[in-house]
């Protein structure tokens, strides 16, 4: 096998983001481009040399052109074996799940999540550890520093590798596994849930689902688990084959795209439980008849009712959440005595609180939840957990959430995104906020108090390490909230997300219309931050 050693130039955009490297897929079609960050990954993670690598993707555009590149990339840099799902797939929780099934070094998980795909859409690549889940701050920031030191990358000249057939083969000194992406992560849900009691619930004909896979990579794992396991009818899965462009629609579990399975949902004759996930099968979307479940309100549910599922039944270590999702759950932590960590934005700051045994379940406001067995978040086992518990309880989704609401309150949570800001002025919106802070406690806005007012830094419990500029939070003495954020994961411009919060108790209040819930914070968000102004934005392009 001949080892090509290619003279290249370091990109100065290759720094990861909240969730590794995100841009346009002709950025990622330039010359050298993906070979550059690929090298440096194994120039940064000696660990990887002599050891096994996973790899797969969610399936779009370039997914199996950059397979066949990592996989000669490998062979030159060392590796000694490759695992990839066949065709190049591997659902995000899936590739975690190997990489910890398999004892092997990391991961390249290619995806760009929720964005768009095509040629003209968006593709990723993302670094997950020995743990199986996304790098951590230290090693984001060693790739990133090998990638602005690049001066050539190691590529094997060979044919085209068959990736399209289980089974072993090798590329000079490297094996390379094509194993099924589905079975091992069938497997696992398997052992993780009450499957005779789903069976008997889907199978009873008085039950209907449907679960959006979105033409997205959870299409043959909702099928195998749905249909095939379960026994749900033929049909439960809509949008169930992956397509490289997703269907041309991004394939993002919320109520605008996920637009058919909402307005059956909320139509006449709607199925009584329905739900979606992402383009690398890591989020998810819950609803009920007539009824939408917030990833918030959701997180805290499972966490109340943990012991209804057999893997959880012995109790929950602790819990997590991300900064800005709402705390509905720390309220479930404190009835249930036991601690609830905030981390900023990024499912990789979970990653040592699972390790170190201190939680069991986490999630973030962006559709996402999962717990111990795996190191990422997990779309299919968040339905599977909610279809569980309804099986459990007996008690349609909206009936489960309301009694929530009932026993801890109602926490009305939203976030409105304002997309494709213009970088500079983002910053400077963000600046002029920040500077702003310190001036807020103790004023008064209508009936609202601020508490206090900060730039939110975290430090990791387990390593100490310190993260800071994760956020601007507003805090009010009622336990109400405003938080201001720019996404670490769009690829045009710059994103602001804006996050409101309260906590309504009175029994009679619990079941008022978010966005008017809300109103008072949402005008004050903008009073505050002047976001018309600062970011040229009459009103946010996605509320959710
Ligand atoms: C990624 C991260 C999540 C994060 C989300 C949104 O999810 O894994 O932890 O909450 O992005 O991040 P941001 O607010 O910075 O855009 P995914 O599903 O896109 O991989």
């Amino acid at each position: 096998m001949e080892i090509s050693v290619v003279s290249t130039r370091p990109f100065t955009d290759q720094k990861p983001g909240t969730s590794g490297v995100r841009k346009q897929v002709s950025r990622f079609r330039k010359t050298h481009y993906l070979e550059n960050f690929v090298q440096s990954i194994f120039d940064s993670q000696k660990a990887l040399a002599g050891a096994e690598l996973i790899l797969g993707g969610d399936g779009r555009f370039f997914n199996r052109e950059a397979v066949q590149i990592i996989l000669r990339m490998a062979a030159a840099n060392g590796t000694r074996k490759v695992t990839v799902g066949r065709g190049g797939i591997l659902s995000t929780p899936a590739a975690s799940h190997l990489i910890r099934t398999r004892h092997a070094a990391g991961g390249i998980v290619l995806s760009a999540s929720h964005n768009p795909g095509g040629p003209t859409g968006d593709f990723g690549i993302k670094f997950n550890v020995a743990n199986g889940g996304p790098a951590p701050e230290s090693v984001t920031a060693a790739i990133h520093a090998a990638s602005l030191k690049m001066t050539h990358y190691r590529i094997a000249g060979a044919p085209h590798i068959d990736i399209d057939h289980v089974g072993h083969q090798t590329l000079g000194e490297m094996e390379v596994e094509v194993v099924d992406p589905v079975t091992d992560y069938a497997d696992l849900m398997e052992s993780l849930f009450d499957f005779p009691a789903m069976r008997a619930l889907v199978r009873s004909g008085g039950f209907g689902m449907r679960f959006d896979a979105m033409h997205a990579v959870t299409g043959p794992y909702a099928i195998e688990i749905l249909e095939e396991r379960l026994g749900a009818a033929p049909g439960t899965v809509m949008r169930k084959e992956p397509l490289a462009d997703f269907g041309g629609r991004h394939p993002d579990p919320n109520l605008s795209h996920a637009r058919e399975l909402g307005e059956l949902m909320f139509g006449r004759d709607a199925p009584d439980f329905g739900a979606a996930s992402d383009g690398d099968g890591d989020r998810n979307m819950i609803l009920g008849r007539g009824f939408f479940v917030s990833p918030s309100d959701s997180l805290a549910v499972m966490a109340a009712n943990a012991h209804l599922i057999p893997a959880y039944r012995d109790g929950l270590k602790g819990v997590a959440r991300s900064m800005p999702t709402s705390q509905a759950i720390d309220a479930v932590a404190e009835a249930m005595g036991i601690p609830c960590y905030e981390t900023p934005t990024g499912w990789k700051f979970f990653g040592n609180l699972l390790d170190d045994g201190r939680i069991t379940l986490c999630g973030e406001e962006s559709f996402g939840t999962s717990s111990d067995h795996v190191r990422e978040k997990d779309g299919l086992w968040a339905v599977l957990f909610w279809l569980n518990l309804i099986a459990a309880r007996g008690q349609p989704v909206t009936e489960i959430v309301r009694d929530h609401w009932q026993r801890f309150g109602r926490h009305y949570y939203t976030r409105h995104d304002y997309e494709e800001i213009d970088s500079g002025r983002a910053e400077t919106l963000m600046d002029r906020l920040r500077a702003a802070l310190p001036s807020l406690p103790g004023r008064q806005f209508g009936s609202l108090q601020v508490r206090a007012a900060d730039d939110f830094s975290y430090t990791d419990p387990v390593d100490g390490s310190i993260s800071s500029g994760q956020g601007l939070r507003i805090l009010f003495e009622d336990g109400a909230r405003i938080v201001f954020r720019l996404s670490g994961t769009g690829t045009q411009g710059a994103t602001l997300r804006v996050y409101l919060e309260r906590h309504e108790t009175r029994p009679d209040q619990l079941d008022e219309d978010t966005q008017a819930a809300l109103a008072p914070l949402i005008e004050l968000a903008e009073e505050v931050a002047d976001i018309r102004n600062q970011a040229g934005k009459e009103a946010p392009d996605v509320i959710t």
